[in-house]
């Protein structure tokens, strides 16, 4: 049987807005999600986080259902708007409390706190006062507010991660607009990501300055799909290389050598804000571990702009500054959000973060899948999910074997939640929900992940 090396950290991880509810109580402001999601027709059915999971008041509960899962970490985020309702200057105690009172739980449970500190719900008095990421004193207001994390939670918390999925942000929410605030542009994603950039540097600077005495590790997480050329050719080589640049290097590149692809800015000239050398200084170097969220594979072919691109599902970008088509294998299966199940696609995936950064450590900070899960006589028997779950830590074996240093595994997610514009249709969990009871159901692949745990090692 292969293990995992004896020190891999085993989590699950979910976010705020998706599982907390309680969106309107105990003095938290409201976020663009809950403006966004009040709008018709932005979500599945009209449905919002209101409730969600209630997870703030089932935390302990949740909690309990980990333990027995034996998970080592729980990956969380913080909502801003919870601990400060306009995203400045006042704190909500009630919120600090809750989280404060989070993470205490966790610990006696024996659990890893691990805090994202912005997982999409911003403070909804920012956009509107400073249109969101797009406004120059973000990363000021983002800078402060993760002091203020620090201060209350670092004691306790020694893992943060500063920004979930910049691309998502940037895209998702300013390019296409299907998500919170729902721009759409092709010019402002880059904006919003230029900023997206500065603000994690300037909270990583924050936290090394002035709390090093925590002894804690700190750094971003970026999501990134495999592109696989769809041909031997040069061009189409050449072509699944720049979509990954374009996806994972635009975030990474600046992190980790101190700019953006030269590929990106010669394709955007203008379009691509620039970073000044203090401010390249300032951000090489902020991430003490690469965070890595991956769900799935495409093949990539050179198209040279004499056709309109090809894009699968919207999430390549925006394709026509890469002049990249993107495609399905037939014989690859599709979960419900349409995304392919492709193990090898995760190995290669890291092995190209390994050599493109240096042999950093990788954290996979989210895998996972949505299925149309159902509770028959309490039980749910989602063999796909198992099976998913099995080939990618799989594949994480054979990556470690090669050398890659994977330091863990967080498991998306923890229980079904509200999938953001998909609302309560699409089940990512290891855990069932039902949405009107509210009770939790372990699935079998929960029951699956914690014998993983136990043997350490996906060859069960
Ligand atoms: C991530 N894409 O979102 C998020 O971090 C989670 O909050 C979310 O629930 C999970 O993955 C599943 O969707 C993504 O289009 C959303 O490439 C969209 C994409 C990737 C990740």
């Amino acid at each position: 049987m292969t293990k995992f090396p004896n020190d891999f950290i085993w989590g699950t991880a979910t976010s705020s807005y998706q599982i907390e509810g309680a969106a309107t109580k105990h003095g938290k402001g409201p976020s663009i999600w809950d403006a966004f999601s009040s709008i018709p027709g932005k979500t599945h059915n009209g449905e919002t986080g209101e409730i969600a999971c209630d997870h703030f008041h089932k935390y302990k509960e949740d909690i309990q259902l980990m333990k027995n899962m034996g998970v080592k970490a729980y990956r969380f985020s913080i909502a801003w708007a919870r601990v400060m309702p306009t995203g400045k200057d006042r704190i909500n105690e009630a919120g600090i409390q809750f989280y404060s009172d989070l993470i205490d739980e966790l610990i006696k449970a024996d659990i890893v706190p691990w805090v994202t500190l912005y997982h999409w719900d911003l403070p909804l008095a920012l956009q509107m006062e400073h249109d969101g990421w797009l406004g120059a004193s973000m990363p000021n207001y983002f800078a402060a507010y993760a002091d203020l994390c620090f201060e209350r939670f670092g004691d306790r918390v020694k893992h943060w991660i500063t920004l979930n999925e910049p691309w998502v942000v940037s895209i998702l929410g300013y390019g296409q607009g299907v998500f919170a605030p729902g721009r759409v542009s092709t010019s402002e994603p880059y904006m919003a990501a230029h900023q997206l950039l500065l603000a994690h540097a300037k909270a990583v600077h924050v936290y090394r300055k002035k709390y090093s005495h925590q002894k804690g590790t700190i750094g971003i997480t970026n999501n990134c799909d495999w592109r696989e050329p769809l041909t031997d050719s040069e061009l189409d080589k050449e072509a699944a290389d720049r979509a990954l640049q374009f996806f994972l290097g635009w975030f990474a590149d600046p992190v980790y050598k101190g700019d953006y692809p030269s590929i990106m800015k010669e394709r955007l000239g203008d379009r691509l804000p620039k970073f000044s050398s203090e401010e390249k200084d300032m951000i090489k170097g902020t991430s003490d571990f690469f965070g890595l969220n991956h769900y799935t594979t495409m093949y990539a072919a050179h198209n040279d702009g004499t056709k309109k691109e090809q894009s699968v599902y919207g999430n390549g970008g925006i394709s026509e500054d890469q002049h990249v088509d993107l495609s399905l294998d037939d014989n690859w299966k599709l979960t419900s959000m349409n995304w392919a199940v492709v193990p090898w696609g995760c190995k290669k995936m890291l092995a190209w973060i390994d050599e493109r950064y240096g042999n950093p450590d990788i954290y996979i900070t989210e895998n996972g899948c949505a299925y149309n899960d159902e509770l028959i006589n309490g039980q749910v028997n989602d063999q796909e999910r198992l099976d998913f779950y099995q080939g990618y830590l799989k594949a994480c074996q054979e990556a470690i074997s090669d050398g890659v240093k994977l330091k863990g595994y967080f498991a998306w997610s923890f229980m079904d939640n509200f999938e953001w514009a998909s609302g309560y249709d699409k089940r990512f969990g290891l855990h069932y929900v039902d949405f009107k009871t509210l009770e939790r159901t372990p699935k079998k692949s929960a029951l699956w992940f914690g014998e993983a745990i136990k043997h350490n090692s996906a060859d069960i």
